[in-house]
């Protein structure tokens, strides 16, 4: 029997458009639901995005990709019971500590679970939150989790949940420092590690944006757009696309 994969992008707190969107895509029980990261922080509801998607993945095969969001809020979680130091030095947004209050060790632990890539081989679908620079050293057929793989042990791992601009040399650039000299990675990604599905830069419109090698899921629902996914099912790739109810917060 052929079972649809569904991913889904940023979410950042937008549970209405997430329930929206998980009734559209009228759930079969061997649907394979992956999340592409950024669940949390900027939106409306930070907690309710993580107790549903923790709910669903009791029903649904559920596989999270770490966002950006994820990474900071588990080492301010981490911080909060080991050092009180490197606390106080974290800018924490609000919702860090209603989420670090209200999660169970259960919600913690699906967190935790997240894959910074998830391959899908027989798709050719390399799953991730940020880019892929272009001096990248990573094997991408291990699919490395955050549980089980520390960025200290393999240093590109944070790199591809924030990656946006590129150098000339294919050396990620950090926001604030660009020239003229830098690329969007997707748009120089030559395919080599598959077709990559990534979220975490917004692309403002009602359908994902299509690079030759890359898709752009992040269509901003939190500024406004729209929450999206990709539907993948033996012979066709497809999308659907909800429109956010409100302006959450402010695109930069
Ligand atoms: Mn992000």
């Amino acid at each position: 029997m052929g079972f649809r994969k569904i991913i889904i992008g940023d979410i950042h707190g937008c549970i209405l458009e997430l329930q929206e969107l998980i009734l559209k895509l009228d759930l079969l029980p061997n649907d394979q639901l992956f999340f592409l990261g950024d669940l949390i922080d900027k939106g409306p509801d930070s907690l309710g995005v993580v107790q549903f998607i923790h709910e669903l993945s009791k029903k649904q095969n559920v596989k999270l990709v770490l966002g950006n969001h994820e990474d900071k809020f588990l080492r301010y979680m981490h911080n909060r019971k080991f050092n009180k130091k490197a606390l106080a030095d974290m800018k924490v947004p609000a919702d860090f500590e209603i989420l670090g209050e209200h999660l169970t060790l259960q919600e913690i632990a699906l967190l935790k679970q997240s894959y910074f890539n998830y391959f899908i081989k027989e798709d050719n679908l390399l799953l991730l939150h940020g880019g892929i620079s272009g001096n990248c050293s990573l094997d991408f057929s291990i699919n490395y989790q955050y549980s089980k793989h520390s960025t200290k042990e393999f240093k590109g791992l944070d790199l591809i949940t924030r990656t946006r601009y590129i150098d000339a040399n294919g050396i990620f650039v950090s926001i604030g420092m660009e020239s003229d000299q830098i690329n969007f990675w997707a748009e120089v990604y030559d395919g080599k590690f598959g077709k990559v599905i990534f979220g975490h830069n917004p692309f403002l419109n009602e359908t994902p944006k299509l690079f030759n090698h890359a898709i752009g899921l992040d269509t901003g629902c939190v500024f406004g757009g729209w929450l999206s996914a990709v539907i993948i099912t033996e012979s066709n790739l497809d999308y659907l696309s909800v429109l956010a109810k409100n302006k959450y917060a402010k695109l930069k």
